[in-house]
């Protein structure tokens, strides 16, 4: 099996490192130029515990004309797993997506909020767009180092009606034996809501109070806000016909005390000057509820908040 990681931020170089060193071949596609040659030269470290590990890796990058992409004189890949930023799903990035399935390869997205499905539906047959929500930690420390912050699960499956298939069961063996706990499902867009709904609580509001996310509900204060998000949210969700879990707010606070110690990815993205997810999040849950009348004021303010406190000319990264 050939998988290809596209995006080697956090949890893109964790993913690539742990199939490289579990011996599937992966390539690791990089935007820039550089990260590419770094780490050909030096392949991805993988902090875990105490222990630091190396692991050599083929590296390319999408935007540099020094290190092509697989042309047709190289076999596309079986799987893709895309894991940039939503805000990192451009053109030039679908044009390399498009070189590296060729016709059979199928994409796996790893990505925070909803939308992407839509945009990729229009370039991709949605039989062979697939979705994957984890749990685990993990932090990007340098272009070429990678730390694992918490063990978690990761579910995959497909992003429209389950199309079953072989493929998927080697994929899920491929990824257990690389050390990840790896379910499949058929009900992959309740799990991304599921999930919508707890980084569309914990995201903006440790973004907005600077905090870590277990940090946030130790105020009755916060508490309120959390559940006033979180209710918002449901009714948008339950407005849109998604079937919500009602353990929904038991599961946020499990999120906050799992991950205690994170700085939340846009609680990252504020503190080094760099657009954020909101419009994936928060942004993609107000359409949702105007779409069906729901009135969302929580989600409103924290998206007008967190916008104020983006750049006015983003950072790249
Ligand atoms: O997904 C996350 C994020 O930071 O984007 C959570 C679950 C909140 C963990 O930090």
């Amino acid at each position: 099996m050939r998988i290809a990681c596209v995006g080697a931020g956090s949890i893109g170089m964790l993913v690539a490192f742990r199939l490289a060193a579990a011996g599937t071949d992966t390539t690791l596609i990089t935007r820039t130029g550089e990260q590419a040659e770094l780490l050909n030269e030096t392949g991805v470290h993988l902090l875990n515990g105490g222990a630091e590990s190396v692991v050599a890796i083929r590296a390319r990058s999408y935007e540099s004309k020094t290190a092509p992409l697989p042309d047709g004189a190289e076999k596309p890949y079986d799987w893709v797993f895309l894991t940039v930023k939503q805000k990192h799903i451009t053109e030039p990035l679908l044009d390399t997506l498009h070189h590296l399935l060729g016709e059979q390869g199928k994409l796996v997205c790893f990505q925070n909020g909803i939308g992407h499905v839509e945009k990729l539906e229009e370039r991709f047959p949605l039989a062979r767009i697939y979705l994957a929500v984890t749990t685990e930690g993990a932090k990007k420390l340098s272009p070429s180092r990678v730390a694992h912050t918490g063990q978690g699960w990761t579910t995959i499956g497909h992003a429209g009606t389950d199309i079953g298939g072989k493929e998927r069961n080697l994929l899920e063996k491929t990824m257990n034996e690389a050390g990840f706990r790896t379910f499949l499902s058929n009900q992959m867009i309740e799990i991304v809501w599921n999930k919508l709904l707890i980084n569309a609580v914990i995201n903006p509001l440790t973004a907005l109070l600077r905090l870590r996310n277990g940090e946030l509900p130790a105020s009755e204060a916060r508490r309120r806000l959390m559940r006033d998000l979180l209710e918002e949210g449901l009714a948008a969700a339950n407005a849109s016909g998604i079937r919500t879990r009602e353990d929904v707010w038991e599961q946020l606070l499990d999120v906050c005390a799992k991950t205690a110690g994170n700085h939340s990815s846009m609680l990252q993205d504020v503190s080094e000057g760099r657009i954020t997810e909101i419009d994936w999040i928060n942004g993609a849950m107000l359409e949702a509820g105007a779409r069906h009348g729901v009135p969302m004021p929580h989600h409103e303010s924290v998206y007008r908040l967190i916008k104020a406190a983006e750049p006015a000319e983003p950072a790249t990264t």
